[in-house]
């Protein structure tokens, strides 16, 4: 069996950032799965069905690519998996500290998982979910910032389709 790495985050939605950063995971692993975090507290925009529905979509079925959702600590899930590692993004400076804090949390609850961090494009830099449903929510055309889908989607939670 290759080795697999868990893509964890909350995906909601997908960018174009994620899917640079599976991309080059590929390069290096031979199986990722982006595992969808079920966080009770923060209130998402799109429900995990939706979330899982628009990544499917837009792998359109990758052979070397799993989708799934999981509850509860990350390092469990990873352990589930028959893992060891941990794939994650970093964009701009201020990602360093909150991956930096989530890394070493992860390593001192599981000292045998290693979290592997990928650079990004240039493009995708200063790209995240967040300020992309500000920008959709306001009526920004950026479509070239999402997959088509994604981007239409993103209209329609906001009532402007
Ligand atoms: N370019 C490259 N990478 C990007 C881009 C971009 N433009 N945008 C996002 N990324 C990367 C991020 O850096 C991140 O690595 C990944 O993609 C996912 O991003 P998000 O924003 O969807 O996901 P997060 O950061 O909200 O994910 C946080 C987790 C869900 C992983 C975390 O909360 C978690 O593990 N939750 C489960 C409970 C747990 O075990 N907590 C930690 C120990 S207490």
């Amino acid at each position: 069996m290759g080795k697999i790495a868990i893509y964890p985050g909350s995906f909601d939605p997908i960018t174009n950032g994620h899917l640079d950063l599976i991309n080059r995971g590929l390069k290096v692993f031979d199986e990722i799965i982006v595992a969808i975090a079920v966080n009770p507290i923060k209130q998402p925009l799109f429900t995990i069905e939706e979330r899982v529905e628009l990544i499917r979509e837009v792998l359109n079925e990758h052979p070397r690519v799993k989708i799934d959702h999981f509850t509860g600590l990350l390092v469990d899930y990873v352990r589930q998996q028959g893992t060891n590692v941990i794939l994650r993004g970093l964009r701009a400076v201020s990602d360093f500290d909150y991956e930096f804090q989530l890394a070493l949390m992860n390593r001192r609850l599981a000292p045998e998982i290693e979290t592997v961090f990928l650079m990004t494009s240039l493009k995708w830099v200063f790209l995240s979910s967040s300020i992309l449903k500000e920008a959709v929510s306001l009526g920004g055309v950026v479509q070239d910032i999402v997959p088509p889908v994604v981007f239409q989607r993103l209209r329609e939670k906001f009532g402007l389709e």
